[in-house]
């Protein structure tokens, strides 16, 4: 297990010491759990987001065709590495970074983290991150937006194909955001997201292989924005399906979240995801090595040239305590 020793500021270690910030509240959970119980909910879908999905894709199977019998070598490299560079707008930006405060970034790393997250088009960050609270606060419940009771299909996009559950408005209307709406990076995004995000999740992709190699625009378009878009939404959605159902839980074998180490292939680091809800304040937002954790060699290459600072991490002793007390044994305690 790795220790990283790093320097905080004072209020990081306040806040580290009162780390209930996106803790589960387990009786407003079971108080959720015990209403719905009562009330059968009939889903309300969106037609317009069931056709806008259809046709993406259909749109990114003929991307994934091109990429291997189709598009150049450079356009194959440049839509993986626009897949590592949007994911980093949802990973180190949109969920370490905002959602979850687990470390502190200086404004030039804050607009490249916000271009980015505006590349892998998943809504602004402001609106990510409040899902993304509500689904810590109250997971597997009608306040969680993928609440994995619900099945493997909803918890993966079928909650982006139908309108919200009336208690996610209600319990999300109860967060905190104002750190959010003070930042003003992300207010530029609120302010302009269309735009940005036609720049630089369609535009941009298309255009750098068009005149980086000359790649024909057709194809460029096809894989490094089509299929890169719809292959990084599957890669974040498969944490909140997949990385909610199968694998072990050695931190906490009482809640969904496991630790999947396909999905951490697939997401730069985040499939260690019983880790992650057991202590959701910690940057690295796993235990396991740098190789399964790209992010974190990111924000540690960040670090160290100074444009990440205060990052957040949980005592080796409490992480052990956790594991022998609560976990499932799958990963032994040292
Ligand atoms: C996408 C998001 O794909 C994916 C997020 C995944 C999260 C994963 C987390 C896992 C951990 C991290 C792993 C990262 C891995 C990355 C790997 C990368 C390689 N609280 O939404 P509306 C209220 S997006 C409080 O319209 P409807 C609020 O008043 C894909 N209040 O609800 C709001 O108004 P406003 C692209 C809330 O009508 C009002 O309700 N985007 C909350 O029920 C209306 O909100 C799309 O496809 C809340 N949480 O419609 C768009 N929520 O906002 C899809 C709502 O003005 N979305 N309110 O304050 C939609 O079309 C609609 O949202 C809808 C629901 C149809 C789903
Ligand atoms: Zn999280
Ligand atoms: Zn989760």
């Amino acid at each position: 297990m790795a220790t990283i020793t790093q320097t905080v500021s004072p209020k990081c270690l306040e806040e580290i010491a009162n780390d209930q910030f996106l803790a589960q509240e387990f009786d407003v959970v079971d108080e959720l759990n015990r209403a719905a119980q009562k009330q059968k909910y009939e889903p309300k879908y969106v037609p317009r987001n069931i056709a806008i999905f259809a046709a993406l894709h259909v749109g990114a199977f003929i991307g994934f065709y091109q990429l291997f019998f189709v598009a150049k070598w450079q356009t194959v490299a440049w839509s993986l590495g626009c897949w590592f560079l949007s994911g980093l707008g949802i990973t180190a930006g949109a969920h370490r970074l905002w959602a979850h405060k687990s470390y502190k970034a200086r404004l030039p790393l804050r607009v490249f983290l916000m271009l980015m997250n505006c590349m892998a088009f998943q809504n602004d960050v402001i609106e990510w991150s409040r899902d993304h609270r509500c689904h810590h606060k109250w997971t597997d419940t009608d306040a969680d937006p993928h609440n994995v009771n619900r099945g493997f299909f909803f918890s993966h996009v079928g909650w982006l194909l139908q309108k919200k559950h009336p208690k996610i408005k209600e319990m999300g209307g109860k967060l905190d955001l104002s750190d959010l709406l003070a930042d003003p990076v992300l207010a530029f995004q609120r302010k302009h997201y269309l735009p940005l995000v036609a720049i630089w999740c369609f535009l941009i992709p298309t255009v750098v292989a068009v005149y980086g190699w000359g790649e024909s625009a057709f194809v460029a378009f096809y894989t490094a924005a089509l299929w890169r878009y719809c292959w990084t939404l599957h890669a974040t959605w498969f944490i909140n399906s997949a990385a909610h159902m199968f694998g072990y839980r050695p931190y906490d074998a009482k809640i969904t979240p496991t630790e999947s180490i396909v999905t951490t292939l697939t997401a730069f680091g985040e499939g260690g995801h019983n880790y992650h809800h057991t202590f959701p304040q910690d940057y690295r937002t796993s235990e396991m090595p740098w190789m399964l954790n790209l992010t974190r060699v990111v924000l540690d290459f960040f670090s160290a040239i100074g444009l990440v600072y205060d990052r957040k991490t949980v005592n080796d002793e409490i992480i052990q305590r956790q594991m022998a007390k609560y976990g499932d044994g799958s990963l032994k305690a040292q």
